[in-house]
């Protein structure tokens, strides 16, 4: 039998917790044959709720579970982790001005960063889901020195998962048909969702979207507007923010970075820039990324898409360009905000 993952979760006692961890202890987020050890983390005043959630979790009789550490204290709950899934952060609300939120969250995620540099397992893969998320993971990359850059990520499935998701109820197949939308940049109403080089399965044949639908205004405009906008639908319906459909694709992210993509199949992360796409570098900016081993790559830009073979690499109009730079622009200017947080 396979030695147990340690699964840090913070926040664990919130919302996205709540459904997340389930989902890690029923083997969506490793794979049915990994036996997990359950992390989680939360803060003092929730500390009565964590432990009610570490009840339910022995309730539920997990055969892949084989422990659960329910915590406090960040040391305890970071030791070991092989893989962190940073959900735990401090909420906007109502009246807030910007850099207070921001701030509050550099200094989570500073102090998270170097107990999770001190006390992780080695090679620990980490997964930023709390808002700001895209800057939330790159303070945490700059106070975790030692940790390798490829290995610090933030979530932007949902947002990928969630055009899917529209693509397939516009063109009418299953969503499973359909695949390879990027969504570029910033995990905000800035990012880009992209479908220049989607394709969807119909009537047996691999068919670019954009065939399919020939409504360019919707693809434009709606379809961009309803993936951007989301998460703000889905708290006016439910008032509350998205927790499942969160926790679910914060699996699909570790599970596709640590198994592997499927072949021809891209994902969307949030990772750290090189560069790629002449997106500035030093940003944790959505790319299309393929994983394999463990490690994920970027898609790679070609400019010799001329001979028309059938090349990995991906053009970018000038319709693509302006979006993808006004949500770099964005990302560079939260940067400066965070960084203005720490003097
Ligand atoms: P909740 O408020 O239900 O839960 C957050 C939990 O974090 C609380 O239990 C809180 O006590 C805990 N917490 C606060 N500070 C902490 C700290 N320093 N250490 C450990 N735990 C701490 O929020 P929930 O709905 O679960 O959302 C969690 C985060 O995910 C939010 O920041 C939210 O904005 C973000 N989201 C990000 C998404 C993404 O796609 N990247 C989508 C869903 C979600 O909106």
């Amino acid at each position: 039998a396979k030695d147990p993952v340690r699964v840090l979760v913070t926040g664990a006692a919130g919302q996205i917790g709540y459904a997340l961890v389930p989902m890690i202890a029923r083997g969506v987020m490793l794979g049915p044959d990994q036996p997990v050890i359950l992390h989680m983390l939360d803060i003092p005043p929730a500390a009565e709720a964590l432990n009610g959630v570490k009840m339910e979790l022995v309730d539920a009789a997990f055969p892949l579970l084989k422990g659960v550490v329910a915590t406090t204290d960040v040391v305890e709950a970071c030791t070991n982790v092989n893989i962190a899934v940073m959900v735990g952060g401090f909420p906007r609300k109502e009246g807030m001005e910007r850099k207070d939120v921001m701030s509050k969250n550099v200094s989570i995620y500073k102090s998270q960063a170097s107990a999770l540099e001190k006390h992780a397992a080695a090679n620990c893969k980490v997964l930023v889901v709390a808002n700001p998320a895209n800057t939330n993971a790159l303070i945490l990359k700059e106070f975790a020195p030692s940790i390798p850059e490829k290995n610090i990520t933030c979530l932007t499935r949902l947002d990928h998962n969630r055009a899917l998701g529209q693509i397939s109820e516009r063109v009418g197949v299953q969503v499973s048909e359909v695949k390879n939308v990027i969504i570029w940049g910033n995990h905000s109403s800035t990012q880009y969702p992209d479908v220049s080089h989607a394709t969807v399965i119909s009537e047996g044949a691999e068919k670019a979207v954009k065939s399919l639908v020939s409504d360019d205004e919707w693809l434009k405009g709606e379809f961009i507007k309803i993936v951007q906008q989301r998460g703000a639908a889905i708290i006016k319906a439910r008032k509350l923010s998205s927790a499942l459909s969160a926790a679910s694709s914060a699996c699909d992210h570790i599970r596709d970075w640590v198994l592997g993509t499927p072949e021809g199949t891209w994902v969307s992360m949030g990772v750290y820039s090189d560069g790629s796409y002449n997106v500035p570098a030093g940003l944790i900016y959505s790319f299309p990324v393929t994983c394999r081993n463990g490690e994920w790559t970027i898609v790679q830009a070609t400019y010799m898409i001329k001979s028309r073979v059938s090349l990995p690499g991906l053009e970018i109009d000038e319709f693509s360009r302006k979006k993808m730079d006004a949500t770099a622009e964005e990302l560079t200017e939260e940067k400066a905000l965070a960084y203005s947080c720490l003097s």
